[in-house]
């Protein structure tokens, strides 16, 4: 397949103001306290805000993908390429986590609860190969974000499809979206399509317009 076919592009009209707003963030450093939270001992990072409610973030396009034409790819540096349909993702292992979600916007919420595929399953499936080191994501919102690999396979990264035991709505990141609760959410894909393993990080979305290469919520690290 010629490399520009694996492309999505950005589609629809994206938020401009809120993405000029939160570069905007980037550069004056809000929010920042300048505290390192403890993990073991807190359980509302720096800065942080708890909601009960569910925020709704995206870039504004939110893609509506019909069950038939939904697929999720693993390729890049593995050596079995995956083409999943909707029905082969939900036929591979389930799980359930409750996590807490950091937006690096300042809300937080506790416990909530998730089931899906563990990442760890879906990529071990890919077979990895040896140089593969970090993760590129790409949405059909054209999104994109990265991690690296590592972090990817931790046992509480899930690709989700079910949150407090009602399928994920599309404005969510429905039918699956990543949940990686261990770093700031705009490291978790909502519509991911693609997830290509990489010898070199490539900064994504967010990650090129000021935001943390990283984004671990516990050193605040928001912009970067
Ligand atoms: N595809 C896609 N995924 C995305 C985003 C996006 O714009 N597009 N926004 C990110 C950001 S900044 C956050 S905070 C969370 C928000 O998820 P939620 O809308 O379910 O709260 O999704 C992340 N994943
Ligand atoms: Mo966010």
């Amino acid at each position: 397949m010629p490399e520009d076919e694996t492309e999505v592009p950005l589609t629809g009209k994206l938020r401009d103001k809120l993405i000029e707003t939160k570069q905007e963030w980037a550069r004056t450093g809000r929010l920042l306290t300048g505290e390192t939270g403890d993990a073991t001992r807190d359980r509302l990072p720096p800065g942080q805000t708890l909601v009960k409610d569910w925020p709704v973030l995206d870039l504004g396009v939110q893609p509506d993908i019909s069950r038939e034409d939904w697929r999720l790819r693993v390729e890049g540096l593995v050596q079995a390429p995956l083409r999943l349909t909707l029905d082969e993702f939900m036929a591979l292992p389930q799980v359930e986590r409750v996590s807490d979600i950091h937006c690096v916007t300042q809300w937080s919420r506790y416990d909530n609860r998730w089931q899906g595929v563990l990442a760890r399953e879906l990529i071990g499936l890919a077979r990895p190969k040896e140089e593969a080191r970090f993760v590129s994501f790409t949405s059909y919102d054209g999104y994109t974000t990265n991690l690296p690999l590592a972090a990817l396979l931790e046992d509480d990264v899930l690709f989700a499809h079910r949150w407090e035991g009602a399928p994920i709505t599309r404005q969510h990141g429905g039918p699956v979206r990543l949940v990686l609760p261990k770093l700031y959410f705009w490291k978790s894909p909502k519509w991911v399509t693609r997830v290509e393993l990489l010898r070199e990080d490539r900064p994504g979305f967010w990650e090129v317009r000021g935001y943390h290469n990283n984004g671990d919520p516990w050193k605040e690290e928001r912009y970067g």
